[in-house]
């Protein structure tokens, strides 16, 4: 397998997953700066110019956080990355796609690239504001979520994942506080093995 990234992007949650995993695989940096993601190299990988995309060893390639992260749980049971009752299960897609279409679909890219919200440089700001309003409403829900336990489903699971990307935006590119139980479920992931190797692996710590 091999695993297209860019080093602090989304793709760091998928990172994370196959370092739990511990089974062997590539990866390969795609430099979203310099806009490597839309050249006809990456392209043939993945047409929507996105990371993550996953190349299976059989040369089929998956793409979109939620449906790798699936494969990936769904394909290594033994890892315990999705839990065994089914609707503890749909609990998990339900926190990963809020995760993935909200907080950053909806929120963290009107941080990070107003201008695809609108080309209007006047109104880059009030569009920063709002991300930045929806990227709060969002974990102020995985807050809630979250309570007074460890992980999000009470033990280890690709949700957490998740989570910890969007985490990684808001404390380590300073783009929000995170609240007090959130930022602690942030250490304890980072405290993780396999956090801190897929960390270090794209030169973030
Ligand atoms: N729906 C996609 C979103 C992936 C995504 O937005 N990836 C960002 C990095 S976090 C990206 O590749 N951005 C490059 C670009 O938009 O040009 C998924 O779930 O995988």
């Amino acid at each position: 397998m091999k695993l297209y990234y860019g080093p602090g992007a989304c793709s760091l949650g998928i990172h994370v997953i196959l370092e739990e995993i511990g089974k062997p695989y590539e990866t390969k940096a795609i430099n979203l700066r310099e806009g490597e993601q839309n050249t006809p190299e990456y392209k043939a990988i993945n047409p929507k110019s996105k990371v993550p995309a996953l190349a299976l060893d059989d040369g089929k390639i998956l793409t979109e956080w939620p449906a790798i992260a699936g494969y990936l749980a769904a394909t290594n049971p033994e890892a315990k990355l999705v839990p065994e009752d089914k609707l503890e299960w749909a609990r998990s897609t339900e926190i990963i796609a809020y995760i993935n279409s909200q907080m950053h679909g909806q929120g963290f890219t009107r941080i990070f690239r107003p201008e695809r919200f609108s080309p209007n440089p006047e109104e880059k700001d009030a569009v920063r504001a709002e991300g930045k309003r929806l990227f709060a409403e969002g974990f102020a829900i995985m807050d809630k979520a979250l309570g007074d336990k460890d992980y999000l489903l009470g033990h280890y699971s690709i949700a957490d994942a998740a989570l910890f990307y969007v985490s990684f935006w808001a404390e380590g590119r300073k783009t929000l506080d995170l609240p007090p139980r959130i930022a602690a479920h942030y250490a304890r992931m980072q405290a993780r093995p396999a956090v801190q190797r897929a960390m270090a692996a794209e030169g973030l710590s």
